[in-house]
C-alpha cells in the first residue's frame, strides 16, 4: 500500500475510533476498544472495505502511532484524541520541566485570557519537544510555539498523563504557566 492509501485509511479510522463510531454502527467499549473483526465488517458494510492486512499495516506504519492493538491482537483503539466519552486509563506521570504547545497567532488573545482549553477533545495536547509542537501548529497556519511550565503545574496539583504514542495530556493550562517568548 502507498502512503496516500494509508493516510486515507488512518483518517477514516481516526474518525470512527475517536469521534463517530456510530457513523458505521460501532460501539466502543468504555476504554475505547473495538473488536477488529467487528470493525472490518462494519467498514465493509458502509462502503469502506479494509482488509486485515491493510489495517495492520496502517497501525504499524502510522507516523504518530495513533492506534494500538490489544495484547492478544483482537482489538484496536485510538491512543488519544477522542471526542467520544472513553476512559483511556492512563496513569498520572511526572512531566518534564517544560512541555510545548503548537498553535497559531489568531488564538493567542483568547489563550492569554483563558489559558489552553481542551476544546472538542478530552485533554489539552502537549508535546515534549518544540519541533513536534511546531508541526501541530502548522496544521492551522504559521505555527506559534508556547512553552508550558509543566513541572511547576504538576507541583501545584495539575495532573499530567502520557499517552502510548508520546502525547502529554492535561485538562487545562492556566495562563500563568504559559510562556510565549522563551
Ligand atoms: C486552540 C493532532 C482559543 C489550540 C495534533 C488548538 C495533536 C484555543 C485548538 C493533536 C484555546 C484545538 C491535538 C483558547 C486552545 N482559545 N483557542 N482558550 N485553547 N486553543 O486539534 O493541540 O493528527 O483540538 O491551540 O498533531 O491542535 O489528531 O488540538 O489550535 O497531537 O493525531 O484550539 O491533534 O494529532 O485544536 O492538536 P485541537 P491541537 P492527530
Amino acid at each position: 500500500m502507498d502512503q496516500k492509501s494509508r493516510t486515507k485509511i488512518s483518517k477514516f479510522l481516526s474518525y470512527v475510533l475517536r469521534h463517530r463510531p456510530d457513523a458505521i454502527g460501532l460501539q466502543l467499549d468504555k476504554s475505547g476498544w473495538v473488536e477488529i473483526d467487528v470493525l472490518l465488517v462494519q467498514c465493509a458494510a458502509h462502503q469502506r472495505p479494509i482488509s486485515t492486512e491493510e489495517l495492520i499495516e496502517v497501525v504499524a506504519k502510522n507516523p504518530k502511532q495513533r492506534f494500538a492493538l490489544s495484547g492478544d491482537g483482537t482489538k484496536i483503539r485510538a491512543n488519544q484524541g477522542h471526542s467520544v466519552d472513553v476512559e483511556l486509563s492512563y496513569r498520572p506521570q511526572l512531566p518534564p520541566e517544560f512541555l510545548f504547545h503548537g498553535t497559531v497567532e489568531k488564538f493567542l488573545p483568547a489563550i492569554r485570557r483563558q489559558g489552553l482549553l481542551r476544546m472538542q477533545r478530552h485533554h489539552v495536547h502537549l508535546s515534549a519537544d518544540e519541533g513536534t509542537a511546531k508541526e501541530v501548529g502548522r496544521r492551522r497556519g504559521t505555527p506559534v510555539v508556547l512553552r508550558i511550565r509543566a513541572l511547576e503545574m504538576q507541583q501545584r496539583s495539575f495532573v499530567f498523563y502520557l499517552s502510548t504514542n508520546g502525547v502529554w495530556l492535561t485538562e487545562e493550562v492556566p495562563p500563568e504557566f504559559i510562556e510565549s517568548s522563551f
